[in-house]
């Protein structure tokens, strides 16, 4: 069934996939051992990873513990590969994914260094066709995208910016070589997870660093550390399909317990105690250990928040620094949740000045350096942490066409409409891993990516035993999920702050919550249901225009 596909000819394959992250990876592999599918895979850089071949800037690492940041469709793998951090770091991470591309002979299905331009379904025949910027011309089947969630970068149209004589990087294109901080005097923008990841890294470095925060982040400590050896051989190997099986029914993908008691409900002093705890321990487990209300109630979250502003009070020693860096205008949680090591310790550093661009906004980039409303600063390098065109940025940077010729831009120019985060209306046969409208980046991404590698693989083995050439999400199936997720959002702390969750970081881009913020576990029910009832909400074998509307 494997007719390999060789560069630059046009060639028939049973599946296109674009991307060879995890995503692309592990679908790659379902698809070609599992149904004996024949599959191309198309990447645009020069070798796997994804998000984890882009992102290399200093200080680069997951905020899922190790253990329970990877494939699992290789029992054998997860118990040999030993993980040397408590959060695994970027290099090892793309070892990791090295490995498994090696492992499994996935190279030979993937045409690196070739960008996906233009995907088309061609009604008469059923088909994808799909072209590259290297020549490309490929008919499939099925259009798989393992595009990444955070891959868009987003540089802002900052005046200037072209006029900048100096260095400048955006944390998720860093160069491959080294790049030397020392000696120079670097300007960070942007204090999301890549900026409060890089600057300790930075400051340590760089003769100077200058942090432009537009605003300010509730951040706890991550307590990263060489990876716990004794509850991995004996914790975790052994038991490893049961802890994969809690994750994969848990709200967030994570292997944890939510506390059930309610922070108003609790005394000050319980309150303390609990936040004390969660914050000596580090992680995410700050929000889901100590109190359910947190998430869900804005007094119960003030009670958290407020401990978070005395934690920085108490390390900051500035206080003018203090007062930049103390969040006040969103809810903890209402943003990515973030974890750090050293970040707001750094601000005491002698070489570390924090600008509040809030209050002073950057007016333009001057051939020395940022130019703000109330100074000149000079710089040597500029580091853009300005994060990415979350969920549908790389999505638009391919002309995606389905039927007449409606292109996915077009239907999505008021946000992105999906049937659970898998499927468009309107295109055919299109499968989008971890797509807008599935929980995909408010939980653990490999447990995500995992459920809907799985759900789709089930999806296309029941099309090929029933004989069913086309399915495609109904239209009004989709309206009703693009309800559902929009008004159980709704809800919810999420609307209550400008984030990339929302769209809002990018000028133009339409208010729209993106991701399903249900829970994985009651999401991955949901998907079983519609599978358990054939497929319900999918037209099969629609290859006939009619059965589409
Ligand atoms: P994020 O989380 O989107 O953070 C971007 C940061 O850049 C954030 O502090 C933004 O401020 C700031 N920003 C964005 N645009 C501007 C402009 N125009 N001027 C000044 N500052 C700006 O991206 P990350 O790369 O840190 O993290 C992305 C995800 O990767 C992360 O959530 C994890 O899932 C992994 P804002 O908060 O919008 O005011």
């Amino acid at each position: 069934m494997d007719k390999k596909t060789e560069p630059g000819n046009v060639q028939d394959v049973d599946a296109v996939i674009i991307g060879a992250g995890f995503a692309g990876l592990g679908m790659l592999w379902r698809l070609r051992e599992q149904l004996g599918m024949s599959a191309q895979v198309f990447e645009t850089g020069d070798g796997v990873g994804g998000t984890w071949y882009w992102n290399r800037y200093p200080g680069a690492r997951c905020d899922s513990e190790s253990y329970i940041y990877c494939l699992t469709f290789s029992p054998e793998l997860l118990q040999e590969w030993n993980w040397s951090g408590k959060y695994p770091e970027q290099p090892e991470i793309l070892s990791y994914i090295n490995h498994i591309a090696d492992r499994f002979d996935l190279r030979r299905n993937i045409k690196f260094n070739t960008r996906v331009t233009t995907a088309r379904f061609i009604e008469d025949t059923n088909r994808w066709e799909v072209e590259t910027d290297q020549g490309d011309r490929v008919t499939a089947q099925y259009l798989i995208t393992g595009i990444g969630c955070i891959s868009a970068g987003n540089i802002p149209d900052i005046k200037g910016l072209e006029t900048f004589e100096g260095e400048s990087y955006h944390t998720g294109a860093w160069p491959h070589n080294e790049v030397d901080f020392t000696g120079k005097r670097v300007a960070v923008i942007g204090t999301g997870s890549s900026g409060i990841q890089s600057i300790p890294v930075i400051a340590k470095q760089a003769e100077s660093l200058t942090v432009f925060q537009r605003t300010p982040q509730y951040t706890i400590p991550a307590r990263h550390e060489t990876v716990d050896r004794k509850f991995l051989d004996e914790q975790v190997k052994p038991n490893y399909e049961e802890i994969l099986e809690k994750a994969r029914w848990s709200k967030a993908g994570f292997p944890v317990e939510f506390s059930e008691r309610l922070a108003l409900e609790a005394t000050a002093e319980e309150r303390q105690e609990a936040y004390e705890a969660g914050w000596a321990k580090g992680g995410h487990g700050f929000l889901w250990g100590s109190f359910k209300d947190i998430g869900v109630d804005r007094r119960a979250n003030d009670t958290a928040a407020e401990f978070i502003r005395a934690k920085i009070r108490e390390i900051v020693k500035d206080p003018e620094t203090v007062e930049k860096l103390l969040p006040t205008d969103h809810p903890l949680g209402s943003k990515r949740a973030l974890i750090d090591t050293n970040y707001f310790e750094t601000y005491n550093r002698e070489n570390v000045e924090l600008v509040d661009i809030r209050h002073s906004p950057i007016q333009e980039i001057t051939p020395d350096g940022i130019r703000t409303e109330d100074e000149d600063f000079e710089f040597d390098m500029i580091v853009f942490a300005t994060g990415f065109d979350a969920m549908t940025g790389s999505f638009f940077k391919m002309d995606i066409r389905g039927r007449d010729n409606l292109s996915l831009k077009d239907k999505w120019a008021e946000g992105p409409k999906t049937y659970l985060g898998l499927q468009v209306a309107g295109f055919p046969n299109m499968f989008m891993i971890t797509g807008p409208g599935s929980p995909s980046v408010l939980a653990n991404m490999t447990v995500a990516i995992e459920q809907h590698q799985d759900w789709i693989t089930d999806f296309i083995e029941h099309m090929r035993t029933h004989d069913i050439e086309v399915a495609e999400a109904d239209a009004d199936a989709e309206s009703a999920w693009v309800s559902h997720v929009n008004k159980i959002a709704e809800s919810t702390m999420f609307m209550l702050a400008d984030s990339w969750y929302l769209g809002a970081n990018i000028p133009g881009k339409p208010r729209v919550f993106m991701p399903y913020v249900g829970g994985l576990g009651t999401y991955r029910e949901k998907c079983n249901e519609v599978a358990d009832n054939d497929y319900e909400g999918f037209v099969l074998n629609a290859g006939v225009r009619q059965l589409a509307t």
